[in-house]
Parts: C-alpha cells; sequence; structure tokens
C-alpha cells in the first residue's frame, strides 16, 4: 500500500502547522511514536487521520484504551509500556484538538493518493466463484477494518480483505451489482470487482468524508466531504477525480455536507449541507435538463477544477433551516429532510424547488435509515428515532403521522422487503441495546422482540434478495451474523465476524428494494 506521508517531513509540519495547546512533550512523543504511521500532520498515512472530526465515533476514554493497548488486528501497538497515563491523556487531547486551519486537500492530492491495483483491461468477464453475484452479501466488519463477501444462498463467506480505516455509510453499487464501491469516514473511496474478488483501484477523495453515491448510470460517484468542504466528482471506470465543486451557499458561506444521493429517475445526485439553509440538485447528466437552466453555479473559476466535459451544473433549493438527513419517495419527487437538533421535518418538493409541508417529529428521526411500504391502502413510511423508543409511521401523501410505535429503546436502523410482512428495528442505544424488534407492517404492532445474545448490541437488518432470510449482527468483536427464517422467525444459522456493522445485499440494492436503505 502506497503511503500518503512520509516521516522524513513530519517535524517540520508539525511544528509549523499546530496551535493546539499541547507542550513541547506531547509533540515529541506524537512526533516519535505516532506520526510515522498517522502523519505529522495527522491527516493520516498507513494509519488513519488523527483529527476530533474523524475520530467523533470514538469516545476519548476508548482512545486512551486504543493507545495503551492497542488494537487487535491492526498495525496500531500498545504504548502502556512506553507511555505514563499522563502522556497518554495528552496525546488524547492532541488528537481531539482541531487543526488551526483547513489542510488542502485538492485536485493534485487526491490524484497522488490514487492506486490502481488492476488493470481493468485483465478483469474477467464472468464470475470466478459459483455464488449467485445478485445474492451476494457484502459485510463491513468494523472491529478490525475488514470487509467479507459472503454467498447470500449457502451463507458461506467467499473472500476477506482488509478496508481503510473505518468505513461509514452503505456499500454502493455499480447498476449491475458486478462492482461494490466504500468510502471510509478518512476519506478512502475503494473499487471492489465481485466476480473476481478483489479491489481494483482506491484513491483518497477527502480528509473528512460523510458518504458516497453512484450515479443512476453508474458512471460517476459524488463523494461528499465534511474536510474539505466540497463534492468531490469520481470516475467510477478508475476511480480518478474529474471535479471538485466547493460548497458555498448562495451568500457565499462554505458548508459541509450532510449527505449526498443519488435520484435515479431525475438523473441527478441531491447534496443536503450541514450548515447552510440549502439542499442542492446536481445533474450528471451530459446534456442537463431545461431545470438547471437558470441554475448553472457561479462559483469562482478557480475554486473549480474540471478535468472533463461533465459540468454537473447545480440547482439550488432555498430551505427554512439546513438539513442533516432526509428520505426520497419512490418516484423521486418529495424529499422528507430533518435536522438532528431539531423538532420538526420538512417535506421539499423536487419539482417545485421548495418546501411544501412541515411535520412534528421530535426525538430526531433517522430518517436515513427510513423504509416504505403500504399500509391500508395508503403508502407509509416508517423512521426509527435517535433519542427516543419510538418508530414514526407518516403517511406520505398526507405528511401526517399515522402512528408512533413504542420500542425498548431509541433506534438506529430499519429494514425491511418488498416480500416480507415484518419490519425490523434494533434497540441501539441504553439499557435494551440487546434487543431487536419483529414489527408487523400490516398491524403496525410489534409481532416479536428478540434478544439473540444477552447484554450484547443487536443492530442492523438485511434481508436476503427474494426476502426468505433477515440477517442480523451481533456488533461485538466476538460477533456474528445471525440468519433468521421469516417465515418462522426462528434462527437457522450463526455465522462468527468481528463486530459486522452492515451488510449489504447486492439485488435489494441495485432493484432499490422499498425495504433497505439506498
Ligand atoms: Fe451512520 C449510514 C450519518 C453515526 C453506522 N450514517 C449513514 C448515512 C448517514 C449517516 C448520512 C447514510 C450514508 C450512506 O449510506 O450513503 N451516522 C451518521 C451520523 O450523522 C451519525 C449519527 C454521527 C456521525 O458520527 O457521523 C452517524 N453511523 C454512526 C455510528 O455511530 C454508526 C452506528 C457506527 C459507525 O460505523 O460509525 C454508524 N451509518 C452506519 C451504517 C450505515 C450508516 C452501518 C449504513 C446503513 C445502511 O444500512 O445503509
Amino acid at each position: 500500500m502506497k503511503r500518503l506521508f512520509c516521516a522524513s517531513f513530519v517535524a517540520v509540519v508539525l511544528s509549523a502547522g499546530s496551535a493546539v495547546a499541547e507542550t513541547p512533550d506531547t509533540e515529541t512523543i506524537y512526533l516519535e511514536h505516532c506520526a510515522g504511521c498517522h502523519g505529522g500532520d495527522r491527516l493520516g498515512g498507513m494509519g488513519p487521520a488523527l483529527l476530533p472530526e474523524n475520530l467523533g465515533r470514538l469516545r476519548k476514554k476508548a482512545a486512551h484504551d486504543v493507545i495503551a493497548n492497542g488494537r487487535p488486528a491492526t498495525q496500531m501497538p500498545a504504548y502502556g509500556k512506553k507511555l505514563n497515563a499522563a502522556e497518554i491523556d495528552a496525546l488524547v487531547a492532541l488528537v481531539y484538538s482541531p487543526l488551526p486551519e483547513v489542510p488542502v486537500w485538492g485536485l493534485e492530492e487526491i490524484i497522488a493518493s490514487h492506486i490502481q491495483h488492476v488493470d481493468p483491461a485483465a478483469l474477467p468477464s464472468a464470475p470466478l466463484h459459483k455464488a449467485d453475484p445478485m445474492n451476494l452479501f457484502v459485510v463491513v466488519e468494523g472491529g478490525d477494518h475488514h470487509v467479507t463477501i459472503m454467498d447470500g444462498d449457502s451463507f458461506e463467506p467467499l473472500a476477506r480483505f482488509p478496508s481503510p480505516y473505518a468505513l461509514h455509510g452503505g456499500a454502493k453499487f455499480s447498476p449491475d451489482g458486478r462492482y461494490t464501491y466504500l468510502a471510509s469516514r478518512d476519506g478512502w473511496v475503494i473499487k471492489y470487482d465481485l466476480h473476481s474478488l478483489q479491489v481494483v483501484a482506491e484513491i483518497r477523495a477527502g480528509i473528512n468524508t460523510r458518504n458516497i453515491a453512484v450515479s443512476g448510470d453508474g458512471r460517476y460517484i459524488a463523494v461528499a466531504n465534511y474536510l474539505p468542504q466540497n463534492l468531490v466528482m469520481l470516475d467510477t471506470s478508475d476511480l480518478k477525480p474529474i471535479k471538485i465543486i466547493p460548497i458555498k451557499s448562495l451568500q457565499g458561506k462554505s458548508s459541509r455536507v450532510s449527505a449526498v444521493y443519488t435520484a435515479n429517475p431525475r438523473n441527478s445526485f441531491v447534496v443536503a449541507l450541514k450548515d447552510v439553509p440549502e439542499m442542492w440538485e446536481v445533474s450528471y447528466e451530459d446534456k442537463p435538463p431545461a431545470r438547471f437552466a437558470g441554475f448553472v453555479h457561479s462559483f469562482e473559476k478557480d475554486h473549480e477544477e474540471a478535468v472533463v466535459a461533465a459540468s454537473f451544473p447545480v440547482r439550488r433549493i432555498e430551505l427554512s433551516g439546513p438539513l442533516d438527513d432526509f428520505f426520497f419517495d419512490q418516484p423521486y419527487r418529495h424529499v422528507f429532510g430533518a435536522s438532528r437538533d431539531g423538532t420538526q421535518a420538512v417535506v421539499v418538493h423536487m419539482d417545485v424547488g421548495r418546501e411544501i409541508a412541515q411535520v412534528p417529529l421530535p426525538g430526531m428521526p433517522h430518517l436515513g435509515s427510513g423504509i416504505t411500504f403500504d399500509y391500508q391502502g395508503r403508502r407509509v413510511l416508517a423512521t426509527p428515532h435517535l433519542k427516543e423508543g419510538k418508530v414514526s409511521v407518516i403517511d406520505m401523501k398526507s405528511w401526517e403521522v399515522v402512528k408512533v410505535i413504542d420500542t425498548e429503546g431509541p433506534g438506529f436502523f430499519m429494514r425491511s422487503h418488498e416480500n416480507s410482512p415484518y419490519a425490523w428495528v434494533d434497540v441501539f442505544f441504553g439499557p435494551n441495546k440487546d434487543a431487536v424488534h419483529i414489527i408487523d407492517k400490516r398491524t403496525l404492532n410489534i409481532v416479536k422482540t428478540l434478544r439473540p445474545v444477552p447484554g450484547k448490541t443487536a443492530a442492523h437488518i438485511e434481508y436476503t434478495k427474494d426476502g426468505r432470510y433477515a440477517l442480523l449482527s451481533i456488533w461485538e468483536m466476538d460477533g456474528a451474523v445471525i440468519v433468521y427464517d421469516m417465515e418462522t422467525l426462528e434462527e437457522v444459522k450463526r455465522i462468527p465476524f468481528v463486530k459486522p456493522v452492515g451488510k449489504y445485499n447486492v439485488w435489494n440494492k441495485i432493484s432499490r428494494d422499498e425495504g433497505t436503505s439506498h
């Protein structure tokens, strides 16, 4: 693996760039023990970037523990015998301090990070394995930063490979399901061939990345970044960058991107901005349709870095407030969006280009993991809440709340399948994190609550291609994926995995099944 940073210029960068409150001793300790892998500027190298934005999910106490005891199954050694507790605390304080200025990560840096592992011309024309290519699962193992490709019929692993540190968000696929694309919080994007079971290419498209989306025509990847604040367009054939679009409001205020999704029927990416009240629609058509005519963005030319003809014009939709999380209706005409600190959601009409309704929705709905289905002749959306033990079910025509289902605690992920009468929701937070509910979509009642491993977090469900089986994760280092028969709701198999944070079925994703995330 090519390294981004080398130890020789580490001292210069650290002493020149660091305005944080650490003592000189901490700098020396960092240079001696950490910089070789994590970069003198903390932007990462062989090891992950050490910035508060990237470490957000790791508690400070856990960071102390990692420095003292190392991280199993990674290159991270234990420093508990070399450094005392105060020195480790000082290192933790350093890595949780923001950098004095936003580091440069432009086209040049992105291109320099590109690694082509396999010549695309050398890839086989058919799968080299016997499994149904449409029923494969991509299982992200967050515990030791690996990905396993699993046969969805036999539930046997086909391949396992090391991933960049801290993959986040769902695996994305080419429209034919042949390739999967994964992104890490550190900005690495990888392309993996599900026919020959190997990584084809990788690139670092940002320093702190939110998520990625693949265009409906399979040609482009949009990478949504927190740091730098931009949207990076990659060519899916080799992952090389095509264009960087800086995120700036109409008034010129810079913003992070909350998330980007593809809206296939619209041939566009839809982008929510975290710090300014705008939502963007970005066309990926060679000849963008009329609705983009008056909206072509007008960034200063020197901030725009274009390599090919695709213009990716931006249509801005002004909102009453920034959105953190959102959800589309099936025709991609409406966006149902919410901010994480708000108490209500808004409905944005994508054709009209403005908000058309507000829905009271307290308790931080986690719309990104919402699902849709038919209930008593109407289309509804169901979403868990990150702060309350509730699932809200919302009519997608009137945008009224149809029912609020009480659960044993706040949930993170919800899942179903168009062939299944049941929906699953986990209880991710609090004392009942080992519980998971099965809801009957016909009655909106909880019909079964499972506790597969008492005391251990049960989370994230994905169905097989035909909806016959549901796969649940036990989120522990000695975790598992548990397979349930959706006719009997009984366990049929338990496969060991190292904290399987998420699993994604090729067919459900490329067919955009109503029960899964998009
Ligand atoms: Fe996620 C998906 C945002 C914390 C695991 N998460 C997503 C997506 C967004 C998002 C916008 C959809 C991206 C996509 O699939 O393209 N996540 C956020 C947050 O704002 C939040 C609350 C805070 C943060 O630190 O970013 C957050 N997420 C977490 C975690 O702490 C989780 C549980 C563990 C982790 O790995 O970081 C986590 N998020 C996931 C997973 C998905 C995800 C497994 C994909 C779900 C799916 O099935 O599609």
